[in-house]
């Protein structure tokens, strides 16, 4: 092998941990079809010629949002001309624009809106329960339950039981941004902190609610910080085993606030998701989410340690308004296209990642 990495080479087919010294290193490896021929073996072993896809839809309820982070371009503060907000009559009207038995995952997330009650979102899930009964509801991030608990002056367990008892089935991983607290000092100084994020999900995997987890690198960052992000996403795993899927999110830089000289290039995409792979030996399924990755990057992802595509999506707005160039939806056919012309077997799935049979209806 090159540059000296055998050790960990040796390391990752006895099946033992890696350290942190091994990440930096990793990341700071020049062959990158070596880390991702690594990365490949270990998610074969995992999954073997599989690669997930889900028939999905993606819903906004607002963007109006008091965190102004400088990397979000979707988040607006009140009366802004660009804010929304959905009643649940628009919710429900989307969700009836689909052929509702099959959607298998409803991600459904907003910002930290100022004065929405508990009963919206309450009735938020009730609506999304009741007409997709075949779908996971996936929704609100710890970011957003941090933000109603204290607007309600309830507890997260409180929040959590109440979303529970009305359809929540589990909650997305937005919100990690990067854990490193000099960091997001500067690019979320208004979002709760990295202890607060995990303590929400500690919470939630203890109360039976499985989570999934992201990274947003590529930005400000360094490779230290996107190695202890991905080891303090592995320690909590270690403890709840309660995360489904990790989620590396390359920065959008285009049309976001934040400026910075470019989006992550393509071989620091390939690269994060391979060490992404090798560092979360506890966390089953890592992500190509094609919305950030576009199409094309994605389906090279699969080489390297990605086992999962997302799914049809059908309307994107955080990373489109940030300047994604990818589409904004795309169909089973298409999804499978990707899946197959790489040469793995598409497996349709939920949104707990539970394979779903094409008999099920
Ligand atoms: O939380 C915001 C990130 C996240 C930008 O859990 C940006 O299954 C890149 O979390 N460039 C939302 N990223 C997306 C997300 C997600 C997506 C798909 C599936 C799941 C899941 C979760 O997007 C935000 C933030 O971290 N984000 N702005 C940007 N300019």
């Amino acid at each position: 092998m090159s540059e000296d990495l055998d050790d960990i080479f040796e390391k990752v087919k006895e099946g033992k941990r890696l350290t942190r010294e091994d990440g930096v290193r990793l990341f700071n490896c020049k062959n990158l079809l070596t880390l991702g021929e690594l990365a490949h073996t270990v998610k074969v072993n995992l999954h073997g010629n599989d690669v997930f896809y889900v028939l999905n839809r993606h819903i906004n309820y607002s963007n109006i949002c008091l965190s102004g982070c400088l990397f979000c371009a979707f988040g607006k503060p009140p009366g802004h001309s660009q804010a929304f907000e959905l009643t649940v009559g628009d919710i429900r009207r989307k969700i009836q624009e689909e052929n509702a038995s099959q959607i298998r995952e409803l991600h459904i997330v907003g910002g930290c809106h100022p004065d929405l009650p508990i009963s919206y979102y309450e009735e938020i899930l009730k609506t999304a329960k009741t007409l997709c009964p075949n779908a996971v509801v996936k929704a609100f991030t710890a970011v957003e339950v941090d933000h109603i608990a204290r607007l309600e002056g309830m507890r997260v367990e409180e929040v959590l039981k109440r979303f529970k008892d009305k359809g929540l089935d589990m909650m997305p991983g937005g919100g990690a941004e990067i854990f490193a607290d000099h960091i997001r000092k500067k690019i979320c100084p208004n979002k709760i902190d990295a202890f607060r994020w995990l303590e929400v999900h500690r919470i939630a995997h203890q109360m039976g609610i499985k989570t999934n987890a992201t990274m947003l690198f590529g930005h400000i960052e360094s490779i230290e910080d996107r190695v202890d992000h991905l080891l303090a996403l592995r320690d909590l795993q270690d403890e709840t085993g309660g995360f489904v899927c990790f989620i590396p999110l390359p920065y959008q830089a285009r049309l976001s606030p934040l400026k910075t000289l470019s989006s992550p290039s393509g071989v620091d995409v390939l690269k994060t998701i391979a060490v992404s792979r090798l560092l979360l030996d506890n966390i089953l399924h890592i992500k190509a989410y094609w919305v950030m990755l576009t199409v094309k990057l994605a389906q090279l992802a699969l080489y390297f340690g990605a086992n999962d595509l997302d799914g049809t999506v059908v309307e994107e707005k955080i990373g489109h308004m940030a300047g994604a160039e990818s589409e904004e939806f795309l169909t089973r056919g298409e999804l499978e296209w990707i899946i197959r012309s790489a040469s793995f077997n598409p497996v349709e799935r939920d949104g707990l990642f539970n394979p779903v049979h094409k008999n099920e209806g």
